[in-house]
């Protein structure tokens, strides 16, 4: 072995371990499944989102003196985007969560669905009756602000669902409400791997291993899965809606990932 080819390969792990760092750094949304927790008229549920012990917010129901309601607390000085009066906004999908937003509220009750004097004609709140939208949340982590998202199902005070939600792990960063992981710039982990969708196809080039794929929509349900095979693979895609996916591919043997944004 001569010492040129010691010097590439010296070069060849310098590179990788570089791609490695560069991968772990932008890991930075930390998605959690709450496998739809029900809430009746009479619910509590608090959540401590990133699971430091520190608990940062309340969905909860009852009569809190106003009527029947439904709403978020936002526990040790955290925050919810809502109006003035601590209405939270329903986000829609990829509406952005960040610092530079004047509806941060951080009011300790706020109805998202507010049945007035228990009336039932009175109703009130920016979720009555609305599916798969989404709370814009702040919270603190030691003196850092972090930005999440939580997606409900409320149909009213005494029916609605907890969905699932995500934070951003870096300190101020910004999240996209439905956001799941990072979509970098840096799209390919691999420049030898090939991702494109095509007709109604999407096609995996040059794996040099059977690796397992999972196909999420934007809102991070999963549509696809299966094991992907070496040199050449194709995921028939044409019962989905069109829109934009991200593909998630890892390597059997090497546990090498590769994350690619599509638009079917
Ligand atoms: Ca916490």
């Amino acid at each position: 072995m001569n010492k040129i080819t010691l010097i590439s390969k010296k070069t060849f792990l310098t590179f990788f371990i570089g791609l490695f760092i560069s991968l772990t750094s932008q890991a930075q949304i930390v998605y959690v499944d709450l496998n739809s927790i029900e809430g009746t008229s009479e619910s509590s549920h608090t959540f401590d989102l990133n699971n430091d012990g520190v608990d940062d917010f309340t969905i909860a129901s009852g009569d809190f003196g106003w009527g029947d309601s439904m709403g978020v607390a936002p526990l040790n000085g955290n925050a919810v985007l809502s109006t003035f009066n601590a209405r939270p906004f329903a986000l829609e999908v990829e509406s952005i969560i960040e610092a530079d937003d004047a509806n941060w509220n951080t009011a300790t009750a706020q109805a998202m669905y507010l049945d007035l004097f228990n009336l039932g004609f009175l109703i009130t709140g920016n979720w009555v009756n609305v599916t798969d939208k989404y709370l814009g949340l702040k919270y603190y982590v030691g003196g850092n602000t972090h930005y999440a998202w939580m997606r409900l199902d409320v149909t009213n005070e005494g029916n609605w669902v907890i969905k699932d939600y995500a934070y951003n792990n870096t300190p101020n960063a910004q999240i996209a409400a439905g956001q799941t992981m990072v979509l970098s710039a840096d799209k390919e982990f691999s420049t030898d791997v090939k991702v494109f969708s095509y007709n109604q196809e999407i096609s995996i080039l040059n794996l040099t291993e059977e690796s397992k794929y999972e196909l999420y929509s934007i809102t991070g349900q999963q549509v696809r899965k299966g094991i992907a095979q070496r040199n050449k693979h194709i995921i028939r895609t044409e019962s989905l809606t069109t829109g934009v996916y991200i593909l998630k591919v890892e390597g059997l043997d090497s546990g090498k990932l590769l994350t690619k944004k599509l638009i079917l």
